[in-house]
């Protein structure tokens, strides 16, 4: 990782004589970390140990962290993680409230699926709604554009669901559609993939680094499934001066925080009809004069965006609540001026 990816917003966070790098992969605990001129392999200390109460406070795949060199240079102790710009999280699978973080420090995520069985227009709706909140920005990669004898209409089935979110449609084997994605690749930036196992996230990044650094697997042949053939998540550098994080397949994001606004964002279609309702407060449930209504009965828009987006409000107050009365977050110890170390 060169010097001079090290941007300002977390070089000011460093104290004179600390080391920082960033996290590029982690498995059962152990970090890899990349500094200036290295790798090194590490792990927390146990003050940071007895220090964290949550999980989102551990150290993350993009994260920027504090560490020492010992052994020689050769391994690290992580003291301190930097505060985040953004993180892409998730609700831990399971039945707790706690908070996974799957990638930190993203400006963009691609939202990966695949134009064949899995292809499902609702699901990318949820996931552009999640990555609006992660505060990164979300685009739509349609893999397997060669095994779809219709692509033009799933993309315009995908831009009903996420309109004004660019959207791509690859062949990752013959690396058809990839100039145009590479317009996304910006210099410094960091993207995170997301998607269902076998939609061929690995192989995008393969194609892009040009070479099989990330191990692929067939799906299965009779539900078109993917067998979970990445297990960790881990950072990698593109010529372009781009990092692309790769993640493990999973069936769902499940939304974490945030806040109504983000909800308007990715339903800005229902947010701009919503102007011209009668009432201010239009619930666009059976109140007269609602402008979203009339543009069901139109078939302008499907009833079933309307039902995702009273869905999503749901979910997120029920959330809010839960966040207002649920965990107590330990960031202030961990970051900022007075921080522990
Ligand atoms: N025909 C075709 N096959 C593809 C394309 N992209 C990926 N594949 C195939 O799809 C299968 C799954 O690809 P992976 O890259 O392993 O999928 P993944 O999303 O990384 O899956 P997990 O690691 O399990 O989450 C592999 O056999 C790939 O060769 C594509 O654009 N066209
Ligand atoms: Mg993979
Ligand atoms: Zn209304």
């Amino acid at each position: 990782m060169k010097r001079n990816d090290f941007i300002p917003f977390f070089k000011d966070q460093l104290e004179t004589g600390e080391q920082a790098g960033r996290i590029t992969r982690l498995t059962h605990g152990l970090y890899t970390i990349a500094g200036d001129e290295r790798e090194r392999n590490g792990e927390v200390s146990g003050r940071f140990h007895h220090v964290v109460e949550v999980d989102r406070d551990y150290p993350a795949v993009g994260d920027w962290v504090v560490f020492e060199p010992y052994d020689n240079g050769e391994r690290a102790k992580i003291h301190r993680v930097l505060t985040r710009k953004a993180v892409l999280s998730r609700k831990k699978a399971g039945g707790s409230h706690s908070e996974q973080i799957i990638a930190a420090n993203v400006d963009a995520v691609f939202i990966v699926t695949a134009l064949t069985q899995e292809f499902n227009p609702r699901r990318i709706e949820r996931y552009v709604q999640q990555v609006y909140e992660s505060g990164a920005r979300p685009v739509v990669v349609c893999t397997k554009k060669d095994l779809c004898e219709n692509p033009a209409e799933k993309v315009t089935a995908v831009e009903a669901v996420a309109p004004g979110v660019p959207m791509y449609a690859v062949d990752s084997l013959s690396g058809h559609g990839i100039t145009e994605l590479k317009e996304e690749l910006k210099q410094g930036e960091t993207i995170s993939l997301v998607g269902s196992s076998g939609v061929g996230k690995s192989t995008l990044i393969n194609y892009l680094l040009g070479k099989d650094v990330q191990e692929t697997q067939n799906v299965r042949q009779d539900d078109d499934r993917g067998r979970h053939t990445t297990t960790h998540r881990e950072l990698f550098e593109l010529s372009t001066g781009t990092f692309i994080i790769d993640t493990p397949g999973m069936r769902e994001l499940q939304l974490w925080g945030g806040d109504e606004g983000d909800v308007d964002q990715t339903f800005s279609d229902i947010d701009r009809l919503s102007e011209t309702c009668k009432f201010r407060d239009c619930k666009h449930e059976t109140e007269p004069g609602c402008a979203v209504q009339l543009a069901i009965q139109k078939g302008e828009m499907e009833a079933d965006r309307l039902k995702s987006y009273n869905k999503l409000k749901r979910e997120l107050k029920r959330l809010e609540l839960k966040d207002r009365y649920g965990t107590h977050r330990t960031n202030r110890m961990l970051h900022g001026p007075n921080a522990i170390k």
